[in-house]
C-alpha cells in the first residue's frame, strides 16, 4: 500500500529520516543531478560552446567514435577537464555519512565523474564506467600511459596501435557484467532505495527504482522535477541534492547538543 505523500515537504522529511534510523539495507542510485551542483553538466543541460549541436546520444556510442574518432575524442578530453576541476558537493558527502551509519548500503551510480570515491563513498556500484580511465579500443584493457603528445586524433594503443578510448558504456554497448550483477542484487534486497538526480530515462539503470519497489523495498526519489519514476515513489523529496540529503542526514541523526 503506498503511504499517501504528505503535502507537507517537512512532514515528509521527517518520515524519511525516520526509515532511514529503521533501514537495515539502504540502496541508493544516482544520476548527472547530484554532480550538477560540483559544475559537472548533467545530459539534459544544453550542451555548452563547441558542444551545443551535438546531443550526448549522437557522441557516446561506438559509431560515433567509429566515424569522427577525433570529435569523440575531444569530447571526452573536454568532459575530462571540467570533471578535474569539479570537487564532490555536500550531496555526495552526504552519502558518505549515511554509508556510516546504517548496516548496509550500496551505491549505484550512472556517472561516470568519479565524484563518489572522491567524496569517500567505499561500496560504489559504477554502472557506465569511469571517464577518467582509458582503454583500448580494440583489446578492452586498461592503458595508463601512451607517448602520443594530446592533439585532436586519440592516441593509439602503445601494444596494438588501435585507437584509445574513454573506459565508459557507450549506448548500444552493455554494462560491465559484474556492476549490473551487484546493482540488481542490492536492489532485490534493499529495504530502502533513493533515487537521486537522475531523468530515469537511460535502461537499464532506469527500471532499478521500480524494481527495487517490486521486491517490496520503499523508495524515495530526490530530484529538482518529476520523471517517470516519481508515480512509484513513496516519498518524494523536492530540491537540490546538495541541500535535500544533508537535511536528510541531520534529521535522522542530528547532532549531539553541545
Ligand atoms: C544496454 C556513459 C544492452 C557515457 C551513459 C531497454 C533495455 C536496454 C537498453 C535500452 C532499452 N531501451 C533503450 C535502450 C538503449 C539505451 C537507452 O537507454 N537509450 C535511452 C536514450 C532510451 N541503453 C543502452 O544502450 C545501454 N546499453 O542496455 O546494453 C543493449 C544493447 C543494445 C540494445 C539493447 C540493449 C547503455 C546505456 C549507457 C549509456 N552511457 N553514460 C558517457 O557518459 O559519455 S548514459 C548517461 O546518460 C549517463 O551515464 C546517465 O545514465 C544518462 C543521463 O541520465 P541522468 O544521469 O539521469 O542525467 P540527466 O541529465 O538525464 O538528468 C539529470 C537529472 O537530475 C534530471 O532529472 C534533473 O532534474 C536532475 N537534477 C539536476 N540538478 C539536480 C538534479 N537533481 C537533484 N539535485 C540537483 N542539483
Amino acid at each position: 500500500m503506498k503511504p499517501h505523500p504528505s503535502s507537507n515537504p517537512d512532514d515528509t522529511l521527517t518520515r524519511v529520516a525516520e526509515l532511514l534510523r529503521r533501514a537495515h539495507h539502504v540502496v541508493v542510485l544516482t544520476g548527472a543531478g547530484i554532480s550538477a551542483e560540483s559544475g559537472v553538466p548533467t545530459f539534459r543541460d544544453a550542451q555548452t560552446g563547441l558542444w551545443a549541436r551535438y546531443s550526448p546520444e549522437e557522441l557516446a556510442t561506438p559509431q560515433a567514435f567509429a566515424r569522427r574518432p577525433h570529435l569523440v575524442w575531444a569530447w571526452y578530453q573536454w568532459r575530462r577537464t571540467l570533471i578535474r576541476q569539479a570537487t564532490p558537493n555536500p550531496g555526495h558527502l552526504a552519502l558518505v555519512e549515511i554509508e556510516r551509519r546504517v548496516p548496509h548500503f550500496t551505491l549505484i551510480t550512472q556517472n561516470v565523474d568519479g565524484l563518489h570515491r572522491q567524496a569517500g563513498s567505499r561500496h560504489v556500484v559504477e554502472l557506465h564506467g569511469n571517464i577518467m580511465r582509458t582503454i583500448c579500443s580494440r583489446e578492452g584493457t586498461v592503458v595508463e600511459r601512451w607517448s602520443q603528445p594530446e592533439g585532436e586524433e586519440p592516441p593509439a594503443c602503445p601494444r596494438c596501435g588501435a585507437y584509445l578510448r574513454p573506459d565508459v558504456v557507450w549506448f548500444g554497448e552493455t554494462l560491465p557484467p559484474d556492476a549490473l550483477q551487484a546493482a540488481i542484487e542490492a536492489t532485490a534486497t534493499a529495504d530502502l532505495f533513493f533515487s537521486v538526480g537522475t531523468s530515469a530515462v537511460v535502461q537499464p539503470a532506469a527500471s532499478l527504482p521500480v524494481e527495487a519497489v517490486r521486491h517490496g523495498a520503499t523508495l524515495v526519489e530526490v530530484n529538482l522535477e518529476p520523471t517517470p519514476v516519481t508515480p512509484f515513489a513513496h516519498y518524494v523529496l523536492t530540491g537540490p541534492a546538495g541541500t535535500v540529503l544533508p537535511a536528510l542526514v541531520r534529521a535522522a541523526w542530528p547532532a549531539p547538543a553541545p
